[in-house]
């Protein structure tokens, strides 16, 4: 097998201040940060369908970059092909895992079970190239929401036949996910919503779906996967509503179908926002319900209103998000760039120079956030904050010891409250500046 990213060396770390666009400013591997390698606080992962499969289509025009990597698009030697380019790029980088949709893998048939054959046969080409490189799956997941027959939802559809053939894909999924040492599972709902009540049955749809993910943990767990399933929220596009709106709405639905144990969320930061939400606020929703499980590392833009999928360049975001990572004790999943790169940065180059943007910003937020930690003011603000409720009638309110006629009884022997403590919002932020500008 000949290289295909010829002009492109191995990417090291150079420093904050190199000048070399193919060096990592940032990102050193084996440095360690509140005693873990940056390696393991940071498990990337390459996005299969954007990096080695988008190519600048949008609605106005067409591909602008050329990934056929050297074989013609739609056949089983690009699909190798995709493969051979996809283990070099995440060699050149040390980026240890992948994430994929089965549909990413290999150019789908009209009968299911050619593309099934077409799956089984790729998969020994890519479990080869896990062998020799040690670089195994993050997550996979079936697409349900490309063709066709998913118009109406796959687990939501009206159609029983649809039903089952998104059954079929997320069995084959799993199949490919275990069999590439996948640490993840994922659904995301892209479909499963609705456009209009006027022909919608709410309540049966979502019955639906969980019933499907119960089938789906169920027969995983069969084949002894022993990974998490994700839920991936997203609030709307390509449907109008989309039923996994947030990391609320996700925690609800599982808690509400018993899938609670089997699932955990993997988070992305442009369908936070989409939410109207932060990507920290979705985090930390996660995270205090103990279902932080992965991340969809990418960055949308405020001022449009749908999923750019930008890689990540804001370093106050990362540096946010590492921070809730941090405090979480880490993640059971990783940093999947679920990003594109623009579609003028159509060159092989750009492939690279993306990555090393998103792996960097994410290494500064790691750094960052460690010194926030290290600095500890603002957790120690935020202990204090909440100090009336260390003795007297707040430990009794925490410690379930009185009534509400009690507290309506002591509030009445005050006559009026002092006000809370400031909630000093400025000086905390001009904190968070001094550290990440230090
Ligand atoms: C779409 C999206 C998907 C999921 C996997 O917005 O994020 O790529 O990550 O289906
Ligand atoms: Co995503």
């Amino acid at each position: 097998m000949s290289e295909i990213f010829q002009n492109i060396p191995k990417i090291e770390y150079g420093g904050a201040d190199s000048r070399d666009p193919l060096k990592f400013k940032y990102y050193d591997a084996e440095r360690v940060v509140l005693g873990k390698k940056m390696s393991e606080h940071l498990p990337f992962a390459m996005a299969w369908w954007h990096n080695l499969g988008a190519a600048g289509t949008d609605m106005f025009g067409r591909d602008t970059a050329d990934k056929s990597f050297g074989a013609e698009k739609g056949t089983m030697e690009h699909a190798r092909a995709k493969v051979d380019a996809g283990f070099e790029f995440m060699q050149k980088l040390g980026i240890r895992y992948f994430c994929f949709h089965d549909v990413d893998l290999v150019p789908e048939a009209d009968d299911i079970k050619e593309t099934n054959r077409r799956l089984d046969e790729i998969s020994h080409y890519i479990a080869a190239k896990i062998a020799r490189t040690g670089i195994k799956c993050l997550w996979g997941t079936a697409n349900l929401f490309s063709n066709p027959r998913f118009m109406n939802g796959a687990g939501s559809s009206n159609s029983a036949d649809v039903f089952c053939f998104a059954a079929a894909q997320i069995k084959k999924a799993l199949d490919l996910t275990v069999r590439f040492g996948g640490r993840g599972y994922v659904f995301w709902g892209g479909r499963e919503g609705y456009e209009t009540l006027l022909n919608t049955d709410m309540k049966f749809e979502e019955e639906n779906i969980a019933r499907l993910m119960r089938m789906a943990v169920d027969y995983g767990r069969s084949i002894g996967f022993t990974g998490d399933f994700y839920i991936e929220p997203k609030p709307k596009e390509p449907m109008k509503h989309q039923y996994d709106f947030d990391a609320a709405t996700s925690i609800g639905f599982l808690r509400k179908y018993g899938l609670d144990k089997d699932f955990k969320l993997n988070i992305e930061a442009n369908h936070a926002t989409l939410a109207g939400h932060t990507f920290q606020h979705d985090l930390r929703v996660s995270a205090t319900n103990g279902m932080l499980g992965s991340i969809d590392a990418n960055q949308g833009d405020l001022l449009l209103g749908w999923d750019t999928d930008e890689f990540p360049f804001n370093v106050y975001e990362t540096t946010m998000c590492m921070y809730e990572v941090l405090k979480a004790g880490g993640l059971t999943g990783g940093f999947n760039f679920d990003s594109k790169a623009r579609r003028s940065s159509y060159t092989p180059e750009d492939m690279f120079y993306s990555y090393i943007l998103g792996m960097d910003s994410f290494a500064l937020g790691l750094l960052k956030a460690a010194a926030i930690i290290e600095d500890g003011r603002i957790d120690e603000f935020v202990r204090d904050r909440y100090a009336s409720y260390n003795d007297g009638i707040g430990k009794a309110i925490v410690e379930g010891r009185t009534t509400l006629a009690e507290l309506a009884a002591y509030a009445d022997e005050l006559g009026k409250p002092e006000l809370p403590a400031p909630g000093r919002q400025e000086y905390l932020q001009s904190i968070v500046n001094s550290i990440l500008f230090s």
